[in-house]
């Protein structure tokens, strides 16, 4: 059996829709609609236990045994180490995706997931002060990655890696977090380049949505 992948379609469960195709890991997907509250059945509970999505189960994991993984930075890892690739060798490269992959976890994820969380309620005493936070650190974090890509092709310098994959699923949602990245131009170009990737499109066509009845 293959890798089972249990995701929806948000940044997050892109994440690994993406690494599996670039990776050219053999995968199935079930989808787990967030807004049904689905990540809450006991049978999910097992496999992520902070009932969130992403997470996998691959039938063939250390030993030859069925392992589980969640969290997604963990799941790239530990797909990144199962295929050897995204994950360079080099030491200074290794660290750089370490980092990357880190801030995007910690920071480039929860930050504009907070604009999008704000920027929906119609409530303005409830929506402006939140809004102006995390959009103002929203456009920290660009200003951030712009400086990193200014210098490098990717992430980790000249080698694509999975903090790439990560970091692309949450600039995807630009648009929802009202960012225009023609502000920042080295981000548009490595999004431009990691957007043309057949790989990339692949992971972003993956059916993560319940076919409509
Ligand atoms: N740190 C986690 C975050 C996962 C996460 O926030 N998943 C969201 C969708 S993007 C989710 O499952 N939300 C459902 C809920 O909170 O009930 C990861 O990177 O895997």
């Amino acid at each position: 059996m293959s890798i089972q992948l249990y995701a929806f379609d948000t940044p997050n469960g892109r994440k690994i829709s993406v690494a599996l195709e670039e990776m050219g890991l053999p995968y199935e997907v079930h989808v787990v609609d967030i807004g049904k509250g689905e990540q809450h059945t006991p049978e999910f509970l097992k496999i992520s236990p902070n009932n969130k999505i992403p997470a996998i189960v691959d039938p063939e994991g250390a030993g030859g045994r069925p392992i589980s993984v969640f969290e997604s930075g963990a799941i790239l890892i530990y797909l990144a180490e199962k295929c050897g690739k995204f994950w360079p060798k080099d030491p200074a490269a290794h660290v750089a995706t370490l980092e990357w992959l880190m801030f995007q976890m910690g920071s480039f994820g929860p930050i504009p997931g907070q604009v999008h969380h704000f920027i929906a309620m119609d409530d303005p005493d409830e929506r402006n002060y939140g809004l102006a936070r995390f959009m103002k650190e929203t456009h920290r974090l660009y200003g951030v990655m712009d400086r990193r890509l200014a210098d490098n092709e990717y992430f980790a310098g000249s080698e694509l890696s999975i903090a790439d994959f990560a970091i692309v699923c949450w600039v995807w949602r630009h648009p929802r977090h009202k960012v225009d990245l023609a502000d920042y131009p080295h981000v548009k170009r490595w999004y431009e380049a990691l957007m043309a990737r057949p790989g990339v499109q692949r992971g972003f066509a993956v059916p993560l949505r319940h076919a409509a009845a």
